[in-house]
This record gives C-alpha cells, sequence and structure tokens, in this order.
C-alpha cells in the first residue's frame, strides 16, 4: 500500500443521464462525490436525457464519446473537491445495463499508449468501430427478438437458459440487429464490450471482461453452465459456426468472480490525476447489480426502486426462471441470484396523473404555505383518502386500472390507460368501465395500486413466510429513488407488499447505484483481510454481506417509513390478484 494514508475505494455510476463518482473509507463513510450530467455539461453532442432517439425506427443510441469526455471531466471535479488520489486503492463501478460498445481493432494499444498530456477523448477516436452505443431504451429489435425467443424452443426456454425471454434492449439481440445493420463496422470490430466492462477497460488500459453479473443482460449466457451459449451465439451471429466463433471472440472471456483485482489502473490516471500505481480496478458490474450492493441485503429483502421507471429487486437463492421477468447472477456471491422487474412506466406515469388532478384553491394555499411548492400535495391526500381497491363500502366494486404514457415491457403491450371494476363477488369477470370512478380523483390511488400489484402478482412464487403466522412476503422493503420520499407511496407499498419487518427508506441521496460500486471495490479489496489488502492480491475469505454486514450502520442510511404488512388489507389485495391478472391479459389480446 502506498504509504499510511487512509485507504479510499472509488464507485462510478455510468447512467444514462450522468456520470458520477462517489468515494468511501474503509468505515463505509462517503468522502468525496462528484458528477457530470450529459444534458447540462455536454450538450455540444446534441443528445436530449442523455441519448439520440431515432424515432422511425425506434432506435436509441448514446455517443460514446460524450462518456469519455465525461470520465475526464467527473475526475477534474473530484480533484477540485479535494480528494487526493494517491489514498484510492481499488476501484469499480457500474454502467447502465444491456449497451454495448464496439472496439477496433487499434483499441489495446491506443488505450496502452495513452499520452497523460491529452483527454481521453482526443486520443481514441480511433478504438471505436462504430461511434454509437445502443442504449437499453431502444426498441428496434423486435424481428431479433422474434427469432431469439424460438431460438432454444420457446420462450420459456429461453428464459431457463439464459434468465430472460428476449428483450428488445438485452444485448444479443442488439447485436444480432447491428450484425445485419452495420456490416462494415460490425467486420472492424475487434472486441464488444458492455457499458460497464467499456467504463473498467478505460481505467484498466485494456478491454476488460464482462462481469458475471451484467454477462445476464445479454440473452447469451447459459446461467446453469456458466458459459456463452452456443446456439444463441449462432444465431445472433448471423447463423454459421464460423461467425459464432467470431463473436465469442469478440465478446471474450467472463470475469466469474465479482472481487479480487482485473489489474493496476492504467498509468494514463497516475500520471494525469495521480492516482497509485499499484490501484487495482475490480470488476465492474451493471447498474441494478450494483444498486443490491448498496446495503447489506439479505436474501428476501426487497429493493423497490422508484425513478423515471419502477425496478423491483431482490437476492435470492432459488433460480426460478419465467419469461415475465428476469433473473441475474449475483454480482458478488455465488449461489445467489438477482431477481428483477424493470418497467418503463413509473414516475412518468405518476406525474401524468397527478398533473390531471383539479386543485382547489384551499388545497393551493396549504401547499404553499406547508410544504412550499410540493406538487404532491393534493395527489397524496387523495391516494391516502381513498380505501383500497376504491372501495368505500364491502358491498363496492373494486377499481382497477393499468397506467402507460409509454410502451410498456411489463406486460409487452403499447401505451394506454385502461380502466375497470370487479364486482364483490370474485369470480365474476372485470368489466372494463369507467362507471363508477370519480375522475380523475380516484386514479391517485389506483395508479399506485396497480404499479404495486404487479410488483406482488410478479414476486409471489419468490417470497417465503417471514415466520410461522405470516403469509409469503419480503422480510423488509427497501424504497429507493425520486419517488422514495413520498409518504402516500410507501403506504401503499406496504399495504399491498407487505414486509414484515416494515418497509424503509434507503437515504443515500440517489446514489445507491455508485454507493454499491465502491462498497464492492472495497469488499474486492479487503474481503481477504489486511494481509492480503497489502499484498495487494486482493483477497477471497468474506463474502459481501458478511464484509458490509460488519462495518454497516442503519443511522441515518435507513429510516423506516411505514409499518408493512397489515394483516387483512395485504390479504384484501391478494383476493384480487387474479383479476389484475385478467384484466393485463385482455388488454394483450386485444393488441
Ligand atoms: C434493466 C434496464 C435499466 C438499465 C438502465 O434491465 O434496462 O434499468 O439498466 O438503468
Amino acid at each position: 500500500m502506498t504509504s499510511d494514508l487512509e485507504p479510499l475505494y472509488l464507485g462510478f455510476d455510468l447512467s444514462t443521464q450522468q456520470l458520477k463518482a462517489l468515494s468511501i473509507s474503509p468505515d463505509l463513510t462517503v468522502a468525496y462525490e462528484a458528477k457530470v450530467d450529459f444534458d447540462a455539461d455536454l450538450a455540444k453532442y446534441g443528445i436530449k436525457n442523455g441519448v439520440h432517439i431515432h424515432e422511425a425506427e425506434r432506435e436509441v443510441v448514446a455517443p460514446v464519446a460524450m462518456w469519455l469526455e465525461a470520465v475526464d471531466l467527473v475526475l477534474e471535479r473530484l480533484k477540485r473537491s479535494g480528494m487526493d488520489f494517491r489514498r484510492v486503492m481499488g476501484i469499480s463501478g457500474a454502467g447502465q445495463q444491456h449497451g454495448s460498445v464496439y472496439w477496433s481493432q487499434m483499441a489495446e494499444q491506443l488505450l496502452a499508449e495513452l499520452d497523460h498530456e491529452r483527454s481521453l477523448v482526443s486520443q481514441l477516436p480511433e478504438a471505436f468501430a462504430h461511434p454509437w452505443s445502443p442504449n437499453w431504451q431502444d426498441a428496434s429489435t423486435q424481428a431479433e427478438c422474434d427469432s431469439f425467443d424460438v431460438g432454444l424452443g420457446n420462450a420459456d426456454d429461453l428464459a431457463r437458459v439464459t434468465g430472460s425471454k428476449a428483450h428488445h434492449r438485452f444485448t444479443g439481440p442488439q447485436v444480432m440487429r447491428f450484425h445485419k445493420k452495420h456490416q462494415e463496422a460490425y467486420r472492424r470490430t475487434k472486441r464488444i464490450s458492455l457499458v460497464s466492462s467499456f467504463l473498467a477497460s478505460i481505467f484498466l488500459g485494456r478491454v476488460a471482461e464482462i462481469d458475471i453479473s451484467d454477462v445476464c443482460g445479454m440473452n447469451l449466457w447459459d446461467i446453469a453452465k456458466g458459459a456463452w451459449s452456443e446456439p444463441l451465439l449462432k444465431l445472433a451471429a448471423g447463423g454459421n459456426d464460423d461467425e459464432a466463433a467470431n463473436l465469442r471472440d469478440k465478446l471474450g472471456t467472463v470475469r466469474v468472480d465479482g472481487g479480487g483485482s482485473m489489474g493496476s489502473i492504467s498509468p494514463w490516471f497516475v500520471a494525469r490525476y495521480g492516482f497509485s500505481p499499484i490501484c487495482a480496478v475490480t470488476p465492474f458490474t451493471g447498474d441494478n447489480p450494483s444498486t443490491i450492493l448498496a446495503l447489506p441485503l439479505r436474501p428476501l429483502d426487497a429493493i423497490v426502486s422508484l425513478g423515471t421507471s419502477t425496478t423491483f429487486l431482490m437476492s435470492t437463492p432459488n433460480y426460478v426462471p419465467d419469461p415475465s421477468y428476469h433473473f441475474f447472477n449475483h454480482p458478488t456471491t455465488s449461489g445467489l441470484y438477482m431477481f428483477m422487474l424493470c418497467y418503463k412506466n413509473g414516475g412518468l406515469a405518476r406525474e401524468r396523473v397527478r398533473d390531471s388532478l383539479p386543485t382547489t384553491s384551499e388545497e393551493q394555499s396549504v401547499s404553499n404555505t406547508v410544504t412550499g411548492d410540493d406538487p404532491w400535495v393534493t395527489f397524496n391526500a387523495l391516494a391516502a383518502s381513498t380505501p383500497p381497491l376504491g372501495r368505500y363500502t364491502s358491498g363496492d366494486p373494486a377499481k382497477l386500472g393499468l397506467y402507460f404514457p409509454l410502451p410498456e415491457i411489463v406486460p409487452n403491450v403499447r401505451a394506454g390507460t385502461w380502466r375497470f371494476t370487479l364486482q364483490a363477488n370474485p369470480t365474476a369477470p372485470p368489466t372494463e368501465t369507467t362507471q363508477g370512478w370519480n375522475l380523475p380523483q380516484d386514479d391517485a390511488r389506483a395508479i399506485v395500486e396497480s404499479q404495486i400489484l404487479s410488483l406482488r402478482l410478479r414476486s409471489r412464487n419468490l417470497v417465503l413466510p417471514p415466520s410461522p403466522s405470516l403469509p409469503p412476503q419480503a422480510r423488509r422493503i427497501y424504497l429507493v429513488g425520486g419517488g422514495s420520499t413520498n409518504p402516500a407511496i410507501a403506504r401503499i407499498v406496504g399495504e399491498l407488499l407487505g414486509g414484515a419487518e416494515g418497509v424503509y427508506m434507503l437515504n443515500v441521496g440517489g446514489n445507491a447505484c455508485a454507493l454499491g460500486a465502491a462498497y464492492k471495490a472495497l469488499w474486492a479489496m479487503e474481503r481477504g483481510g489486511k494481509k492480503k489488502l497489502q499484498d495487494h492480491a486482493g483477497g477471497d475469505d468474506q463474502t459481501f454481506e458478511a464484509l458490509v454486514g460488519e462495518r454497516w450502520t442503519e443511522e441515518g442510511k435507513v429510516r423506516l417509513v411505514d409499518q408493512g404488512y397489515r394483516r387483512g388489507v395485504w390479504e384484501q389485495y391478494g383476493d384480487v390478484l387474479g383479476a389484475f391478472e385478467a384484466i393485463e391479459r385482455r388488454v394483450i389480446e386485444t393488441e
């Protein structure tokens, strides 16, 4: 180790709209942080919300050069905040999942010979066979998804082998389209990285391996065999064996161990920013796998991320794949898996309802005096005062809706709003109608219920009874993201999903993903204890959960926001799960 300076561990989060960097001390306290906002800082790339959209083909891409420039900029900002880079003993990072980067033949040499007097972006244009990275929001690959879904038999078979059925954004279908659409660029491509391994490569000074968790977002990795799926490689590469072998070379080997060191940081960072030459680059992973590392998450605890989109994450020892959700290898702990649901419609859909609600002048003045300009006052008041399922008396029909201002992934359905009522007799089918609805007011509770009902429906086979007297549910539910501060949403999450030990807000200032990356770097280097850290070998002794669990204190990091399970209410929602499934099916069938 460099002298007796206290070590720091540095985590990056390369997301759609920004690059964040955050360093922690060994006791897990955040020491320094900085960020680059693509739209605000790098508008010259002509992006909006970090991407370019080509509407006609439903194509969404991000400029790779912008990310390179962001790396320099974020490190400059960290330096200005006073961080001494010599202290950094390990770095890790998280990347938006599924995106791919296409390196040229020149990449390795250019990465190895960077001149510290010059920026990354000025030296690496020739390192890429294609200047764009297909983004997770891309929806241009329907034809390729259709081929993937029948590639191994049917969508169930694909989900069983790779953890997911085919999705537009998954890298296998994306590579298949790239191969057809950009033949020349594909031919010039020497290596293909995911966004996470691309960022790791920059720090490593050579193309880094893809990690064992993020690789599951490709529809190309056979999870049970722990190997690339040969038939799927062949499919993505255009159907012949030589092309499949060539694609395997482009993708390289996969790093099975989520910890340890992949190598020392590239000399460019040492000379330009003063990093120690022995600072280790540890494996980088996807943003969702990294988010579950922001706390010592126990199996059967769940994270609900209430951002622009909604994601539901759980760590579980059981691999129970199904086409309606995703399974990934856990990023640090072999034998565990990450279960994920990922929706396109989340915060934006709730905002649409919020903005449609009438504001009485009385409410407006309460909002201004009590809460400043909180735009959620009316929405929250309505969501909290409406009884579960909009049923004022036990004989009232239940109100159920689907609210998708954007085309949805779960289920795969076009944009639209649908409202139903369900008679008290549970065997009666739901009726599509707005009769009995008090609109738009009833939408406030119904939209939150609808989003959370979908989570409950799809996670119900993965949870267990936390104690003999309780029905199957998560133990703790942690809320993260913008919506996590909303008390009305927290209460509905508790009423509907339960949470035997309650619903908590993870209070980490929107940094869960970068924090997870920093914790991962720390664990990667310190899991073998002091001795191995000094030898700079990284260890292999302590699990992530054990090491971070030992140092983690809840104080200031989590806050109880709802009691969770309420007997009777949780069961009422359980009674309408079948009807909710039926209305989804009905909507899909009418497409
Ligand atoms: C997950 C997904 C998004 C991206 C960007 O499947 O597509 O959550 O990882 O955050």
